[in-house]
């Protein structure tokens, strides 16, 4: 990207780091406090490998138009039907925002306003259900989300949640079971959607088996959108009844969400964001989702979708050649789950050792985990982020070796010292802001 070309010639000249190659004069004088937070989180960014597989590094387009005056301006309501005057310029960036996904995913109707994933979530379950009402979610501790009726959350305070997992001896997602389980307790929604689960997912079963007990079936994508505009994973489009997402993760766009649904529900939807759930509507975030979606109709983007899958696949073998075991012995996607009990550490263990050698992952529970969430069996991997940098399969072998020599000599400071420079060896080869 040519953000990122002359991102990188900042580096290369040495020009005063800023943020994402803007130059930050105005800042700098009213609070060189905040300034000098972002100026050490950019650098924290380039020097590190972030693994965190629901981050990734937008473009400086993105950037910008969520830095614009586009902030300024309140919009209840929708475009061309506002509560408030002054919105015509804010009505063409909502409504590029619109039919730019309803173009990339192939929606019938697009509501671009949730402040973020939770948000969305909850506009969907208060646009169908009544408190009390059944949500039929993945388990939190086998990879579902928190607002798929997690009973610390919303979705499980409000609503009466249970729950699918993951079979015992596979950790895949058993159909038959979800189907039983959608007979017996006869919930209102059915969810599809994870965070934490390596293997695609079959929309169209979940959408069976919603039908026939007459359930809405709300597929989650937050982690795949970017993947499925890739064809890279199977669409819950056209067939779904409702599709929730973020719009920063695999999509790479600023912080956001939005829904998607059939046009039957589109008004239900509509009135559950505004006014039923939000007030005014971000509309700088807005103007960034559409760039974010322009960009993701590129032959680029689909370019890039494919190497975030190739990527986890070849980090998936570099860490397994080196006697990791994998939740489900690899991935489909752009994540992977490692269960750290062969290595005898913890998840916060190795979180903690990963960070010292500035690669960044989440602690994370693996399926049926004896331990507790705080400090769990796991890790999460991903490589959204490490590929927007431009790496491919040769560096992947080379993050897995360093992961393993950081987990294996965990309170040998000396070796993850190594290693950290290792890391800003290599992240000075893919520079991004
Ligand atoms: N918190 C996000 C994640 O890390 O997967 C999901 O919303």
């Amino acid at each position: 990207m040519v953000g990122f070309f002359i991102i990188s010639l900042q580096i290369i000249l040495n020009i005063p780091l800023n943020f994402a190659g803007c130059i930050m004069e105005a800042l700098k004088m009213v609070d060189k406090e905040v300034y000098n937070a972002i100026v050490s989180e950019t650098k924290r960014i380039n020097n590190g490998l972030e693994l965190i597989p629901s981050e990734n590094f937008p473009s400086k387009a993105v950037l910008e138009a969520l830095g614009s005056v586009m902030n300024n301006k309140y919009a209840e309501g929708y475009p061309g039907k506002r509560y408030y005057g002054g919105n015509e310029f804010i009505d063409v960036v909502e409504r590029l925002a619109i039919e730019r996904a309803k173009k990339l995913f192939g929606a019938e109707h697009v509501n671009v306003q949730p402040y973020s994933g939770s948000p969305a979530n909850l506009a969907v379950y208060f646009a169908f259900l009544k408190p009390g009402d059944k949500i039929l979610g993945m388990d939190l501790s086998c990879g579902g989300h928190l607002t798929h009726g997690a009973k610390v959350n919303f979705s499980g305070k409000l609503y009466n949640s249970v729950f699918y997992g993951v079979d015992e001896e596979t950790n895949l997602i058993d159909y038959d079971e979800v189907r039983k389980m959608a007979m017996r307790e006869k919930p209102k929604i059915i969810v599809s959607g994870h965070s934490a689960y390596p293997r695609k997912l079959d929309f169209k079963a979940f959408q069976e088996i919603a039908e026939s007990i007459g359930a809405i079936h709300m597929a989650d994508i937050a982690h795949i959108a970017g993947l499925i505009v890739a064809g890279m994973h199977p669409s819950p489009f056209p067939f779904t009844d409702v599709v929730t997402t973020t719009t920063h993760k695999t999509l790479r766009g600023p912080r956001g969400a939005m829904i998607m649904c059939k046009q039957e529900y589109a008004e239900i939807i509509d009135k559950a964001v505004f006014p039923g759930l939000q007030g005014g509507p971000h509309e700088h975030a807005i103007a960034a989702k559409a760039v974010a979606f322009k960009e993701a109709m590129s032959q680029e983007f689909k370019e890039y979708g494919r190497q975030i899958v190739k990527n986890a696949k070849a980090l998936a073998d570099a860490l397994m050649d080196n006697g990791f075991k994998l939740i489900t012995d690899g991935t489909d996607n752009h994540l992977m789950l490692v269960d750290l009990r062969n290595k005898g550490v913890t998840g916060k263990e190795a979180e903690k050792a990963l960070d010292k050698a500035g690669i960044t992952v989440n602690k994370n529970m693996i399926p049926y985990d004896p331990r507790k969430p705080f400090d769990p069996s796991g890790i999460r991997l991903g490589t959204p982020a490490i590929t927007t940098r431009g790496m491919k399969e040769g560096e992947m072998k080379d993050i897995g070796n360093y992961i393993a020599k950081v987990i294996e000599n965990i309170g040998n400071e000396n070796v993850i010292k190594r290693v950290r420079e290792d890391v800003i060896e290599l992240c000075k080869q893919f520079p991004i802001y």
